[in-house]
């Protein structure tokens, strides 16, 4: 018999919502309660691809704005055979950004549509779930001066969060929208919770494909 796979599990929200804190907080739960766990990020700056992203974050090197969407996407696909292997191992996987970032993130600059970027991560493993982690941009000011690197403006991230409210209409996708102006083991329960159920549900379920 096949062994049972793990879960795919995105975490997705605005700057400051404090995705990071619990992608490591949910892994920790989840190897406690003795399901096998570990964490990804997009984008891996780890990689040849990664590293012309993270030259651009950080201000370092200008790319044209398609090109840039199309890097993004690239790092996730590259990293779609390591994926399906844990996944297949029963190892879930817990991750601080997806597709839905790469969509919200490029719609958000003028010319360009949700159609066009969500095409190139079309076919990419679908994740049982994505937690969106909720905060409003006051609630985001409250903690602090956004960071040095591109995007990171509240006229922008506010921009951002409109085209995540779009992707969220897309019922095809388990999105649960998460209360993330509460402390940060209140959130963690809520986002503990929501886990172990998809993972329990993914135990016996085949992978799917992102908006297919
Ligand atoms: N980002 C992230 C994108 O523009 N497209 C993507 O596909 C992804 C995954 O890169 F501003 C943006 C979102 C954020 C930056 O920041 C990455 P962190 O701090 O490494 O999450």
């Amino acid at each position: 018999m096949a062994c049972k796979r793990g879960a795919l599990i995105v975490l997705e929200g605005v700057d400051k919502a404090g995705k990071t804190t619990q992608c490591k907080k949910l892994v920790q739960a989840l190897q406690q309660s003795g399901r096998p766990a570990e964490m990804m990020r997009f984008p891996d700056r780890s990689t040849t691809i990664g590293q012309l992203i993270s030259a651009y974050l950080e201000n370092k090197s200008d790319l044209e704005d398609h090109t840039v969407h199309l890097l993004f996407s690239a790092n996730r696909w590259e990293l779609v055979p390591l994926m399906k292997r844990k996944l297949e191992q029963g190892i879930s996987l817990v991750v601080d950004r997806y597709a839905f970032s790469g969509v919200a993130f490029t719609s958000a600059k003028p010319g360009f549509c949700l159609d066009w970027c969500k095409n190139p991560d079309v076919g990419l493993p679908k994740p049982d779930l994505v937690m969106f982690l909720n905060l409003s941009p006051a609630e985001a000011a409250l903690r602090g001066q956004f960071g040095e690197e591109r995007y990171e403006t509240s006229v922008f991230q506010r921009a951002v969060q409109q085209k995540f409210e779009q992707l969220m209409k897309d019922p095809s996708v388990n999105w649960q929208v998460i209360d993330a102006a509460q402390s940060v083991d209140d959130v963690h329960k809520d986002i503990t919770n929501h886990s172990l159920n998809a993972v329990n549900k993914a135990l016996n379920l085949p992978l799917g494909e992102l908006w297919k």
